[in-house]
């Protein structure tokens, strides 16, 4: 397996807050949260390092992170008022860190468009 930073809080060899888990996804609060709520979802079975690698076979993952996204939202308060999921695809875009991951934010006004 291709390694990263995520796939190894994914395996727990490198501590973050993880707010939920299951077979195919980690949810973990990200490290610089840009809103009161910043979750971050990866896949946690295979290095997908951006939105342009992702294959047909990815399509129920996919589905499933934004399930998770949409849980994680009711649990953390947000869903009523608002939030915002985003992935980040390539430098240009602002991707850091390669493994595909979506943002949940929320808690605070969202501006649109974003910066
Ligand atoms: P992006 O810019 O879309 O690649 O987002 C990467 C995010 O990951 C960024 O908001 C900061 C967060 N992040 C980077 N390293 C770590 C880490 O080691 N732990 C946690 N919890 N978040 C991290």
């Amino acid at each position: 397996m291709t390694d990263n930073i995520f796939l190894k809080i994914a395996r727990h060899e490198i501590p973050a807050n993880i707010v939920f888990e299951d077979d195919r996804v980690v949810a973990f609060k990200d490290i610089n949260p840009q809103a009161p709520v910043h979750i971050l979802i990866i896949p946690r079975t295979e290095a997908i390092p951006t939105l342009n690698d992702l294959k047909p076979e990815n399509k129920d993952l996919v589905g499933h992170m934004f399930l998770v996204a949409k849980k994680l939202a009711a649990e953390f308060g947000i869903a009523e008022d608002g939030y915002r999921c985003v992935i980040n695809c390539n430098e240009g875009a602002g991707q850091s860190v390669f493994q595909l991951h979506m943002h949940v934010l929320g808690g605070r006004p969202m501006g649109w468009p974003p910066g």
